[in-house]
Parts: structure tokens; sequence; C-alpha cells
């Protein structure tokens, strides 16, 4: 076999791709593979339309090949392929942190780019404890994450973290000095919730213990995804994501919302600070920014962080910190399109609207249906719970769930146990009954 033939009908050699967060050999033992996206669908290798019912990975948010998008691509890579990003600008990058900081929460006007949620996540805790010590309190290095929480990959992502697949491995290596609270889970009352679950808001006091513990004085920042969403699409009790804030306030811990899923409309609202009336100190973003058409991710800062780095130093580097690719042109040229494309088409508050509501009447509609012991939904993310196998592995029964509602056309994600939904906030009431109808057909007859 020549690996330069890279012609179609030349059997794909699947060896040498070592795939992220796959079972390899499953994969390659049955693949899927897509070739092809338009707005709400996949075309399959073997030319069947797939409704994306999870925007890709929760990032497809203006839905696929926008036309819009695609021309601002080509004609920056035409145009200025890549400019070195320290000490040396180019004007998109400028312009979308512009953009980035016109649809922050108010008072949060600067932006750092990076390449991905998992950098973001990096990026805002090196801000963090680098605030903290240029304001004479070097002695808040610690963090506090959180149970079933996702921030990316990296050693100080997967530290924060609470995902326990995703940290086993990597034990001696974890940066030392972060506590987790609970996970907001199973709170009793709350299964079948639509929206924010009323109980659980007190889950929250389990900072001030944490604080107790270690003393204000050492803790640098909390870092909360507002909805976790990997870690099986969790939804905020009412008043907990409030009351956390207070304390950090009152505890001068800063506070980071990790909206690499939520932000971008996911919940109706540009980021879920605005939904739930907060102002979190960074905010680290990601995926929609570019509605998945080019890497691009960053975190947008409160002012008065900018400020402790760029006006109490003596000139010179405020912050040494950033990726070759930070504010790639690429990328940038990305996201100006896609946010002009979110705003043209009403996209960020189209979460809070009448097909919020249908997607809500969808998820819970499978009610009732075998094994399914929760359904969940806040904007136009949601998921069904699905009782363990017996006698299986955790998450068994939702991956063939996933794998039979592929095979119907439609592309839903397992997580753990539960089937997320997260659409491109271009679907329509069509597309919503054509999943849920296939999610409900599959669960009928699942074992
Ligand atoms: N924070 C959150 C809240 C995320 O969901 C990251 C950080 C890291 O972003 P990058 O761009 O480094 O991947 C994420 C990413 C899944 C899945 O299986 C979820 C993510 C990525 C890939 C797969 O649900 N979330």
């Amino acid at each position: 076999m020549d690996p330069r033939d890279l012609s179609p009908t030349r059997a794909l050699n699947l060896e040498h791709y070592w795939m992220p967060f796959t079972d390899n050999r499953r994969f390659k033992a049955k693949p899927k593979m897509v070739v092809a996206a338009k707005d709400m669908y996949y075309t399959t290798a073997e030319g069947k339309q797939v409704l994306d019912g999870l925007a890709t990975l929760w990032c497809v948010n203006a839905g696929h090949t926008r036309p819009r998008i695609v021309e601002a691509i080509r004609k920056q890579a035409a145009e200025l392929d890549f400019a070195a990003s320290f000490s040396l600008g180019h004007p998109l990058a400028f312009r979308l942190a512009e953009r980035v900081a016109a649809l922050a929460p108010k008072g949060m006007g600067h932006v750092f780019f990076t390449n991905s949620g998992s950098e973001a996540i990096d990026t805002a805790l090196k801000m963090a404890v680098g605030y903290h010590r240029l304001r004479g309190e070097g002695t808040r290095t610690r963090f506090v994450g959180r149970e079933r929480s996702y921030h990316g990959v990296n050693i100080a992502g997967i530290s924060v973290g609470g995902v326990g697949a995703n940290r086993k491995a990597y034990s001696g290596v974890l940066i030392p000095g972060v506590d987790h609270l609970r996970h907001t889970h199973g709170v009793a009352g709350n299964a079948f919730s639509k929206g924010e679950p009323p109980n659980g808001a007190d889950l929250a006091d389990e900072l001030s213990r944490i604080i107790a513990t270690h003393d204000a004085s050492n803790i640098a920042a909390l870092v909360i995804d507002p909805v976790s969403a990997s870690g099986g699409v969790l939804m905020p009790p009412k008043g907990y994501l409030k009351r956390l804030r207070d304390i950090c306030t009152h505890h001068g811990i800063l506070l980071i919302f990790d909206e690499v899923i939520t932000g971008w409309g996911r919940l109706g609202t540009p980021f879920a600070a605005q939904l739930f009336g907060i102002e979190p100190d960074l905010i680290t973003f990601a995926k929609g920014v570019t509605s998945g058409a080019v890497p691009l991710g960053g975190v947008i800062v409160k002012d008065s962080i900018y400020d402790a780095f760029t006006k109490t130093q003596a000139p010179g580097i405020e912050f040494f910190h950033g990726y070759t690719y930070s504010g790639h042109p690429l990328a940038c040229a990305a996201g100006i399109a896609t946010l002009d494309t979110y705003e043209e088409e009403k996209l960020l508050t189209r979460g809070s609207g009448d097909i919020a509501a249908h997607f809500e009447k969808g998820i819970h509609g499978l009610k009732g249906l075998p094994n399914v012991i929760d359904c969940r939904n806040l904007g136009l993310i949601g998921a069904i719970e699905l009782a363990p196998r017996e006698g299986a592995g955790a998450g068994a029964r939702a991956f063939d769930a996933f794998e039979k509602c592929w095979d119907k056309g439609v592309f839903v994600r397992p997580v753990g146990d539960s089937l997320a939904f997260c659409p491109p906030l271009i679907v329509e009431k069509k597309h919503l009954d054509q999943m849920f109808g296939a999610v409900a057909e599959v669960l009928k007859t699942l074992p």
C-alpha cells in the first residue's frame, strides 16, 4: 500500500491513528466514519445522513459548514496564514477579543486566547495564582474543584477536575493543593427536574468547610463548570452557584466559570454567568466560539485582574504565558464569522425560547420508557439517565444505546450511564422529533 495514495477507492489503513478517548479496538473493528457535514447532518462514508444531536462534541452551535464561516476561513488562509503571536499582532485577534468582550458579563473586558479548553483552564489557573501574588497574597496557591467536573485533560485540568477515570493513572503527578466539592447529582427530590433542580443549594457550603480546613489565605480559586456536561450533564441546583459566588467573594477567592460548553448560547444566554446573574472573575471558553470549525479557546478576564498584571509591574512582559498559536489568524477569522452568524440568526438566545420548550418536552417524553431513571434539561442541553446494566461495566447500556441510535441515523453521546443531547442551536422541531423518536425506539428494545 502506498500511503501517498489518498484516492477514496483505496481501503483505509486504520492502524496508525491512535484515536483520543476511544475504544480503539472496538472502533477499528466496526468504524463509524463521516466524510461530510451540512447544517444539522453528517454524511457517513456509506452515504447515510446522520442527525447531529450533540453539536458534534458540544461545539458546533451554528451547525456544520456554514457558508459565512467557511468563506472567512478560506479567505484568511489565502491572505495571512499565520503571524507570530508574541510581540507581534494582527488585526483579527484584536477584533475578535473586542467582540468576545462585548458579549461577556460587564467588567470582563479582556480576553486571552488559547487553542483549546484544556489550555484555557491551565491559563486561568495560572492567572489566578499570578494575580494573588501580584497583590502580595502569594500564599494563595490552592484550588478547589468539584467531583464529576471535567476541565480538560492537561495535568492541572485533571487535577481540579473530578472525573475518576481521567485521574486514575496519574495520581502521582497531579498538582498538589486541590480539594473537591461533592458533585450535586442524585439529591433527593431532584429526579426528572425541568431546568434547575430545586434541591441541593446547601452543597455549596462544602466550600466553607474546605476554607475552614485550609484557610482562605491559601486558596487561589474555585473552578466550576456551571453545567457538568461530560460529567453526566448535571444541572446546578437552584441557588447553588450564587451561594458559591458569595462564599468566594467573602473570602477573596477567585471564581472561575468553565464555560467551554455552557458558553455561546447553550443555555439561552451568551454565557451561563448571565443566565444565573453571577459575575465570575474568569471565564474559560472554547468550542462554540468558532462553532468547532477551527480550534480556539480562551479566558475572559475581569478588568481588575488584567489591571493587576499590567498596571502594577515594572515595564516588560506581564504574564509569562502564551501559546505559539494564541490568536491564530484562521481561528480568529472563524471566530468573527461565527459570532456574526450567531448575531444574525439570534442563536445565542434561541436556547431560551420555543425550541427549548420543545426540547424539554421531548426529553421528558422519554420518562416511563424501560430503564429511564432520570430526565433533565436546561436551555438546549439535556440528558436521560439509564439504570446501569447488572453485571456489566458502568455505562454499558448507554453505550449500546448510542450505537443503536447511530444505526438509526441519530448521533447522541453516552456519558457514563446517561445519554446526552446538545444539538446545534439552529435545531428545529422536526430534528428534535427525529432525535427523540429514534431514542424512544431504541430504548423500547434495549436489553
Ligand atoms: N472544560 C470543559 C467544561 C469541557 O467540556 C474542556 C474544558 C476541555 O476542552 P478541550 O478543547 O481541551 O477538549 C472541555 C472539553 C465528551 C467530551 O466526551 C467533552 C469535552 C471534550 C471532548 C469530549 O463529552 N469537553
